[in-house]
């Protein structure tokens, strides 16, 4: 029997991020500020992806009773995210005033600040990881927590961002599509790959379940790596939340080395794989397959050139993704807009 599309409640997860950001004391001195800058960072919007497929897939290999198991890495991958994004927009590195749709931390708060609330969400992760684990639960938050620190260290997503930067600094740099979906496969890659697999070691799940979740998480990384820097691209603020920098700080991106099509048909193949990774486990993943078509809370094919947003005719339509998670803003012309699929290449469905 089918049984319907289940999602862990997203409205839990901003609980349970809120109680680990709560300080009860009274703080008379520069903590007070650090605490204000963790706090905005965090939760001041964000679609809450990677704690989702956390749950999701704690809840694929174990049943509804696992999914809460998961949260430490929920919280834990979500704080690491956002260390990444306030550290990302700083002037060193993107120099990005904006981050979903807010002045971003270091703008808010000055770059001091900002650099030491990344740091300390950063430390508060493995403090959360390791957190009131119940004696039978300790092996797998230690491997939970293995996996967490090897994808968010110099072998993921920090090696990966160190990468990027090297690139942007060398213009003459010969950089072939096999290298950069290696950079993406680390610098974004890790982390949601990350939480795939930490939420089904957590979860209760066996080998050939964690290695399927682990496949789905590689490829949904790719599908949202490229789908990002097409946003980039063709994307706008009210959008995405952000301002594009990609083409400013000289980084090399999906579209500029494959061009728009190849990189939307790239991104298409990615979901279509990261799909084909959950066929063992039926309908119970249809919130991953879900997330998978529309990997930036927007799907691959709906990242078209703007003179096809602009109203010019649809190649074709399909069904959006099922509502599962909020957007952080939400573009009216875009929500509305028709699932435009270019018809050189459809994602399967
Ligand atoms: C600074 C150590 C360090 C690492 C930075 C991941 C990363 C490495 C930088 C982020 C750069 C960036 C904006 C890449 C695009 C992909 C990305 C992470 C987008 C933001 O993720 P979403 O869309 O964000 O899941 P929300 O706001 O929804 O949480």
């Amino acid at each position: 029997m089918n049984r319907p599309a289940w999602h862990f409640s997203l409205q839990r997860t901003e609980d349970e991020l809120e109680r680990a950001l709560q300080f009860d004391g009274v703080l008379n001195d520069g903590r007070a500020q650090l605490w204000e800058a963790m706090r905005y960072a965090v939760l001041g919007g964000g679609k809450r992806m990677r704690a989702q497929l956390a749950t999701e897939c704690a809840y694929v290999v174990g049943g509804e009773n696992a999914a809460p198991r998961a949260l430490p890495a929920a919280c834990a991958i979500e704080f690491i995210h956002a260390y990444s994004l306030i550290h990302d927009d700083l002037p060193a590195m993107d120099n990005a005033d904006l981050r979903r749709g807010l002045p971003s931390t270091h703008r808010k708060f000055g770059d001091a600040l900002a650099i030491l609330a990344g740091d300390a969400l950063l430390t508060l992760a493995f403090e959360i990881l390791c957190k009131d684990a119940a004696p039978e639960e300790m092996a797998t938050r230690l491997r939970a927590t293995q996996i967490i620190a090897q994808a968010a260290g110099e072998a993921g997503m920090v090696g990966g961002q160190a990468i990027d930067i090297d690139w942007s600094h060398k213009p003459d740099a010969r950089i072939d599509g096999e290298m950069l979906l290696a950079m993406h496969s680390m610098k974004t890659g890790a982390l949601l790959r990350a939480s795939c697999e930490a939420g089904a070691v957590l979860g209760g799940g066996d080998q050939n379940s964690i290695k399927a979740l682990r496949d789905y998480g590689i490829h949904l990384g790719r599908a949202f790596q490229i789908t990002d820097d097409l946003l980039d691209v063709n994307g706008n603020v009210q959008d995405t939340g952000k301002q594009a920098s990609d083409e400013s700080n000289n980084k090399i991106t999906a579209p500029a080395i494959f061009g728009l099509e190849k990189s939307r048909a790239l991104a298409c193949e990615a979901a279509d794989a990261a799909i084909a990774s959950l066929a063992a486990f039926g309908s119970s993943a249809q919130t991953l397959k879900d997330l998978a078509q529309a990997p930036t809370g927007m799907p691959p094919p709906m990242i078209l050139p703007k003179v096809l947003r602009s109203g010019a005719t649809p190649y074709s339509c399909c069904a959006p993704p099922s509502e599962t998670r909020k957007p952080v803003i939400t573009s009216s012309k875009i929500s509305s807009a028709p699932c435009l699929v270019h018809s050189a290449r459809r994602c399967s469905r």
